[in-house]
């Protein structure tokens, strides 16, 4: 049985589900020039037209018992120069977004910025140039003067390392290793910024980290293979946490930036910020673990990290992903590892000490509307069940898990696959092609989690 307190829901973010690219004064993001190598025509242009169909989507959402929603603000929309202006417009919007969470009794997580920053800053060179920090400093504390009347819980930055590590099929455009890395120290440090802003504007008002963890296997007992892991996992997870919570830069992590030649601009003023500025829960995306080993001679290949498979991890002298050869994947080569979840969950409560939000947590799969208009994805529900029943155990270990909100509420365009990948409650009726009806049409994981829902237990 999970406490009645426990916040259940799901979770969205602005570019992916809203479209109204062109509407209200919203400037260009880097998701709306980024190249779409692979779906040329979902692009965020349309989505899934929650910016026009947010009441529905909201009383949906409610009807299946939701007591909370995670969306993102997007920035291009409330301040379209990036740095100045605020646009009324789009702080009305917002505000009446609230109002109907409100009158639903759906409480908002808020994200400040999901993966859009406006292509005007990435044209002044995005997160690699100090500036950038300035300017999100400036917009999350309209963000906080705004709509801390109305948001109590707020989230920084979604997956700074995924979208620093996954750069080119995030973001469009591939960063050196000596920018991606000032990239991540200036993320961490706007990130800082917002936890104090937040702190000091909205009044109880709560911030935290969203970072996407995996759990990293080592391939074999090897000791380089154990080391391999333990860099790749100071790399992809711990890197992030330890700087957002302890206040430092993971021991790993230092080695790893000496030794490929990373030379950090810090400025005097940060330490004082960095340490004296934490969050009060971590939001944590997961959907799945990835096995790596100690690259051997001759298996030399193109550096990346690309996403969450496995296979694409290789960094020469460092770690190499591989197959993991226990697990399943899924129809889109992710390794299904609800058992990772649960031990990802009790290590982060062993280094970390805070109530835990799960913010992202799903399974990706290609959906079939019937004629009937439904859609039976029982391996949704599957995959939902068995992590829920991970973060359950992990609980009973002494755990404090706060909340779920699986990604995602409706079918909204997928970061790599555009709308061919699908992972709502709610299924949106629009192909890669056509927009269709762009009807809402609840899942059997709709009715299914409404029943979880509504007896505070999974089975
Ligand atoms: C997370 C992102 C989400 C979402 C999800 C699934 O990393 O925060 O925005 O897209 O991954 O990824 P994809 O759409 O590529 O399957």
């Amino acid at each position: 049985m999970f406490p009645s307190n426990f916040l259940w829901g799901a979770s969205l973010s602005a570019h992916q589900t809203e479209g109204a690219v062109n509407e209200d004064g919203k400037s260009p993001s880097v998701q709306d020039t980024r190249p779409r190598s692979n779906s040329q025509i979902a692009d965020f242009t349309v989505a899934s037209d929650h910016y026009h169909r947010y009441r529905e989507d909201i009383k949906l959402l409610a009807q299946m018992g939701a007591k909370a929603l995670r969306i993102s603000l997007p920035w291009t929309r409330i301040i379209p120069d990036g740095v100045s202006e605020v646009n009324q417009k789009a702080v009305a919007h917002y505000r009446n977004v609230f109002q109907t969470m409100q009158e639903y009794q759906i409480q908002p997580l808020v994200t400040t910025y999901h993966f859009d920053l406006p292509q005007v800053l990435q044209d002044q060179g995005g997160w690699t140039n100090r500036a950038t920090v300035d300017a999100y400093e400036n917009y999350v504390r309209v963000l906080f003067q705004e709509f801390g009347d109305q948001v109590s819980h707020w989230l920084t930055i979604n997956e700074p390392n995924i979208m620093l590590l996954a750069d080119q099929k995030i973001l469009g455009f591939h960063y050196t290793h000596q920018e991606r890395y000032q990239a991540f120290y200036n993320l961490m440090i706007a990130e800082k910024k917002a936890f104090q802003a937040c702190h000091q504007l909205v009044p109880g008002g709560q911030i935290g980290p969203v970072p996407n963890i995996s759990y990293v296997y080592p391939g074999s007992c090897r000791p380089q293979d154990i080391r391999a892991a333990a860099t790749f996992n100071a790399v992809r997870n711990w890197g992030y946490l330890d700087f957002s919570v302890r206040g430092l830069i993971n021991p790993l992590l230092q080695a790893y930036l000496r030794k490929t030649g990373v030379d950090l601009q810090i400025l005097p003023e940060d330490q004082e910020l960095v340490t004296h500025n934490f969050p009060d829960f971590l939001g944590i995306n997961y959907y799945t673990s990835v096995t790596v080993e100690y690259p051997q001679a001759g298996q030399d290949r193109q550096n990346g990290i690309s996403d969450q498979q496995s296979e694409d991890v290789y960094e020469k002298d460092f770690y190499k992903g591989l197959t993991n050869p226990y697990l399943e994947k899924n129809d889109f080569n992710w390794t299904v590892d609800p058992l990772g979840l649960q031990t990802t969950l009790e290590l982060i409560n062993d280094r970390y000490h805070r109530p835990i939000y799960i913010t992202e947590n799903g399974l990706g799969a290609y959906d079939e509307l019937t004629p009937d208009h439904k859609i039976h994805d029982q391996y949704r529900i599957d995959y939902l069940q068995s992590h829920l029943e991970s973060i359950q155990e992990a609980m009973v270990n002494g755990v404090d898990v706060q909340g779920y909100l699986p990604w995602s509420a409706i079918d909204l365009v997928s970061v790599h696959e555009g709308m061919k990948k699908r992972y709502g409650l709610i299924y949106v009726d629009r192909t890669e092609e056509d927009l269709k009806t762009l009807n809402r049409y609840p899942k059997d994981s709709y009715y299914w989690y409404q029943g979880v829902i509504e007896h505070g237990e999974v089975n």
